[in-house]
């Protein structure tokens, strides 16, 4: 082929390639999905001042950072589902830990599952991507190979597990003795042993991501298949068992204790929370309601951010590989939050509410010739929003799944900072009634309705984040006209499906 007849060829190539409106494999970006347990914006690229998280730094520096950014269900295993399904909680009924994907949503096409039929793509996963524990074993028709499992719940100092019994956390988080939790001894909150990072989980699924990235880029190479990996890491969350050199990045006396410990004046009853999860590490005390010594919530917050930086640390691994194997450029690399979590303000620890510090996650998002480096968005987003925006950055059909579609892609915010595909985000968390909350980027409107009987007068919960942003206040009887406004909104959501018999058990 002459050079001008290869200049033509490759200029109609690119056509029907346009005029197709999709690409074949060889063409398509591969995909990063990096999640991490319980992890709200406490980073620094979010602004945090006392984080020490360069990794995850670096990251949004090369991206777009979404400053309004919430989970839909602020618990491990239904905000995976939310994120896996595209699909609020409210519209599959899986709101519990132990809710069965296979068994409530037969035929769902999870996110990797779309990637793999509609894209040829090769879809992995490690570490804590679908929860495993209470009941849960994952979902393998997700992913091309099988799951590289490892612990969530993991102690190297036998002083944190009275001499290596096995205890509450643990047992949820393998299955075991799930009918007498109660009767097994606490592990310890946290501990900080002089190991490397092989030595826990978080430094062994980064190991192996790196092994597997090797592996996607000769694959990609030799047989033009594109990735689809997603590499789950366990801290935060509980226990903070970091190596002793993350915790030595903090000055204790310098970390911020909570500035408002009681739950917000005029609040339901329903929507608060005392003891729950935090209980069952010691030496946190068994009686709910008990206050917290300031040297507990001190070590508590130094264990949030030493586990953060840890995680940091595992995170830049994967990306260094990423980058050294040539593969930053046609990879988008997603960050995400399961979820938000309190460290102590409200006096609520973990998560398990409707609130501002359990539901506002990290979303960064690289997508290479798309976003622009350093950028950030107001734009209010959502987990179940990155189904339809990584399906269009990929060039793959406008979802169509058997679940219902909640999400809205933010494609047209990671061109454009400033354009707006959403004005409020949506959010449920069910307890003794179930809650469903609209954001918008000044308030947070809660709806808690009874579960037998839906015509029953539900209570509301009114927050203006701009006179009141640690929620102090239910402002539901001052505000009438901005709480009708918010229910009108709510009221264009469909009717949440039944909660699953599960449900009514604790949920860690
Ligand atoms: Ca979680």
């Amino acid at each position: 082929m002459n050079s001008l007849r290869r200049v033509h060829f490759i200029l109609i190539t690119c056509l029907i390639l346009l005029l197709s409106g999709s690409a074949s494999a060889a063409e398509r970006p591969n995909v990063l999905l990096i999640l991490v347990d319980d992890l709200k914006p406490a980073l620094g690229c979010y602004g945090d001042p006392i984080a020490q998280t360069p990794n995850i730094d670096a990251l949004a520096a090369r991206g777009m950072r979404f400053e309004r950014a919430y989970c839909n269900h602020a618990v491990c295993a239904p905000s995976r589902f939310t994120l896996m399904l595209g699909a609020h909680s409210t519209s599959t009924g899986l709101y519990g830990l132990g809710s069965q994907l296979r068994e409530i949503v037969p035929d769902a096409v999870t996110l990797p599952q779309y990637f793999a039929q509609h894209g040829g793509y090769r879809t992995e996963s490690l570490g804590k991507v679908f929860h495993i524990g209470h009941g849960n074993h994952g979902d393998p028709a997700s992913f091309s190979v099988p799951h590289f499992h490892d612990k969530v719940i993991e102690y190297l100092d036998p002083a944190s597990t009275q001499g290596g019994k096995l205890t509450r956390e643990e047992a949820y988080f393998t299955n075991q003795h799930l009918d007498r939790i109660k009767s097994l001894p606490r592990g310890a909150a946290f501990e900080a042993p002089d190991v490397a990072d092989i030595k826990y989980a978080d430094g062994r699924v980064a190991a192996e991501t790196v092994k597997r990235l090797q592996a996607a880029q000769k694959r990609r190479k030799q047989e033009e298949t594109p990735f689809f990996i997603v590499a789950g890491f366990a801290r935060p969350h509980l226990p903070f068992s970091a190596p002793k050199k993350y915790w030595d990045l903090y000055d204790p006396s310098e970390l911020p204790l909570p500035q408002y410990e009681e739950l917000p004046a005029n609040a339901p009853k329903v929507a608060g929370k005392r003891g729950g999860e935090i209980t069952n590490y010691s030496p946190v005390p068994t009686d709910r309601n008990a206050r917290f010594s300031e040297d507990l919530k001190r070590q508590l917050i130094h264990g949030y951010y030493a586990s953060t930086s840890f995680v940091d640390a595992q995170i830049g691994k994967v990306l260094d590989e990423l980058n050294r194997l040539g593969l930053a450029e046609n990879t988008i690399v997603v960050l995400w939050g399961d979820h938000g979590f309190h460290l102590g303000d409200l006096g609520i620890w973990t998560k398990h509410t409707n609130y501002e510090q359990a539901n506002r996650i990290p979303i960064l998002i690289t997508a290479p010739g798309v976003t622009q480096p350093g950028s950030a968005t107001q734009q209010l987003a959502e987990s179940v929003d990155l189904f339809p925006t990584l399906a269009e950055l990929a060039g793959l059909p406008t979802a169509k799944v058997p679940q219902p579609l909640d999400g809205v892609s933010l494609v047209p915010v990671l061109k454009n900072s400033g354009a707006r595909v959403r004005n409020h985000a949506y959010h449920a968390y069910p307890k003794q009634k179930l809650g469903r909350a609209i954001r918008t980027e000044r308030y947070r409107l809660v709806e808690w309705k009874p579960y037998k009987n839906p015509s029953a007068p539900a209570e509301y919960e009114l927050y203006d984040y701009q006179t009141d942003p640690l929620e102090t206040r239910n402002l539901v009887q001052e505000q009438p006209a901005v709480v009708e406004s918010l229910k009108q909104i709510l009221a264009n959501y469909p009717e949440p499906l039944p909660r699953n018999s599960r449900l009514g058990k604790r949920k860690p």
